[in-house]
Formats: structure tokens, C-alpha cells, sequence
């Protein structure tokens, strides 16, 4: 923490975020308001918001890795990953509806999610990191700035919980799947509307895991069994509509879908 922001700032922060999260209400960015805060600093804002929301009675069941693709990094001019955490409110049904009311100007990303058989934290190979996956599945994670027209700092979109509002994820595989190159294709109402690869996640979506672990261990945290890795996204993100339906086809790993409710 730097002399001038104190832990009761960090709070008043977390505060803010997480209200205009929790009333789908867009604010200014933080660093436009004064708030000038170290990416660590972003990162125990992130905590403590979700801090709140578990006193809200959500549960946390994974993390999101997010910046995952060379072109995301070089565009923010960062040069390391972004996560945050995922909550069971977050959860969209594979096949449900988006409730279209909970956003603010929402987009969809096609992923690709992990599912832990065993903790996992710290600096790990890629052999320990697809040595604890239970199974794979499709997803599309929803990002939903709470910054006003999507846009941000760093350190505000850490703060943000990195846009995180919500995911779906389709039937889970048993790892065998091999995720390097798969054809990755979101459509709305059947037309595609992103087309890309599983290799523009990182060249490979388990350094995306192993490197969910590296992250984890740094904040002292790990990635217990049971957990969902999302592993950041394939494509360029797409604004969602009122009433769409989203459908991801990822070759042999399957499909995931939702209906945007309509406004
Ligand atoms: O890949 C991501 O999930 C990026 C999330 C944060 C940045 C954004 O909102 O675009
Ligand atoms: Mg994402």
C-alpha cells in the first residue's frame, strides 16, 4: 500500500465497485475519481469486494484468468495474466437464461473451463497442472465493466474483480480432449460472430492453468478441488443484446449456450 492509501480507503473502494456491481449501475473509472491505487493494491480492493458478497451469502467457485492472449497484453500494454473470482451468482445454466436486468453492458467471450480433481497452487509444471484436472468443458464467460463505456486502467479493471458478472459451462469431458487447437465458434442466433482457436489461449489453454496456479499461490490462496478454472478467451469479446442466444461449438469438446432475457 502506498502512504496516502490507507486500509480504510481500500474499503471505501471496495465498496464502491462492489455496489455497482451489485446494482448493474456504471461509475466513473477510480483513477479518474482520485483513486490511485498499485496493482496490489487493485488486487485486496478485488478481495474485499468479494468479501462482500459472500457476507451476501455468494460462494466462490472458481477463478477467471483473463488477458490471456498476446494480443489482449500487448493492446493493454501488460505483460502478465489478470484473474478474479467467480461466485455461484455468477453462474449462468448451460441452455438458461442471462437476466438481461443483473448487467450493464455486458459481452460474451467463447473459453474453455477446467475442472480440479485436486488442489493445485503455485509454480507447477504443465504436467502437474493437467495432472489435476477431473474434466473440460466448453464456456462463455459474460465480462461486465462496471466502468462507464468499458473503460479502464489496469488497476481499475483488477478492482473491477476483472469485469467478471457471469459464465455457463457446457457438459464436462473427461480431460482426454485434446485442447491445443481446437475450432472455437460463437454464434448469436446461429449466425458466428467470433471465430478462433484454443491455441490464442496462451499457444495452449494449460499454460493458462498452470499459470492460474502460479497467480493463486502468489496471493496465498489455492485452487482447491472442486474449483473452475476459466481459462481466458479465444476471441475478441462480443456486446451482447437483449434476447440473443449465444451458442459456443468447440469441435469435440462440445457447446455451451444461454438465451439473453429480453430487456
Ligand atoms: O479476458 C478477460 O476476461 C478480460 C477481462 C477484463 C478486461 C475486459 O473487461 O475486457
Ligand atoms: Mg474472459
Amino acid at each position: 500500500m502506498n502512504t496516502k492509501t490507507t486500509q480504510a480507503d481500500l474499503e471505501s473502494i471496495a465498496a464502491i465497485v462492489d455496489s455497482a456491481a451489485h446494482n448493474a449501475e456504471a461509475i466513473q473509472q477510480l483513477s479518474l475519481q482520485g483513486h490511485t491505487l498499485s496493482l496490489a493494491e487493485a488486487y485486496q480492493v478485488q478481495r474485499l469486494s468479494l468479501s462482500r458478497r459472500i457476507q451476501r451469502g455468494e460462494r466462490q467457485v472458481g477463478i477467471k484468468m483473463g488477458f490471456t492472449s498476446r494480443a489482449k497484453m500487448v493492446q493493454m500494454g501488460v505483460d502478465d495474466m489478470i484473474w478474479g473470482p467467480l461466485t455461484d451468482v455468477m453462474a449462468i445454466e448451460d441452455g438458461g437464461e442471462m437476466d438481461w436486468s443483473r448487467f450493464i453492458h455486458p459481452r460474451v467471450e467463447p473459453e474453455i473451463a477446467f475442472l480440479l480433481k485436486r488442489p493445485l497452487s503455485g509454480n507447477v509444471s504443465l504436467a502437474e497442472a493437467m495432472s489435476a484436472i477431473e474434466a473440460v468443458a466448453p464456456a462463455l464467460e459474460v465480462i461486465d465493466s462496471r466502468y462507464q463505456n468499458f473503460k479502464f486502467s489496469l488497476e481499475d479493471v483488477v478492482a473491477d474483480n476483472c469485469s467478471s458478472s457471469g459464465f455457463t459451462v457446457g457438459a464436462w469431458q473427461k480431460a482426454t480432449v485434446d485442447l491445443s487447437n481446437l475450432g472455437m465458434v460463437m454464434e448469436f442466433d446461429g449466425n458466428p460472430v467470433q471465430i478462433g482457436s484454443s491455441a490464442a489461449i496462451l499457444g495452449n489453454p494449460y499454460r493458462s492453468l498452470a499459470a492460474a496456479a502460479r497467480v493463486a499461490g502468489e496471493a496465498e490462496l489455492e485452487l482447491e478441488a472442486g474449483c473452475i478454472v476459466l481459462a481466458g478467451a479465444s476471441t475478441a469479446a462480443e456486446a451482447l443484446k437483449p434476447g440473443v442466444h449465444v451458442k459456443l461449438n468447440a469441435e469435440q469438446l462440445g457447446c455451451a449456450e444461454f438465451k439473453v432475457s429480453r430487456a
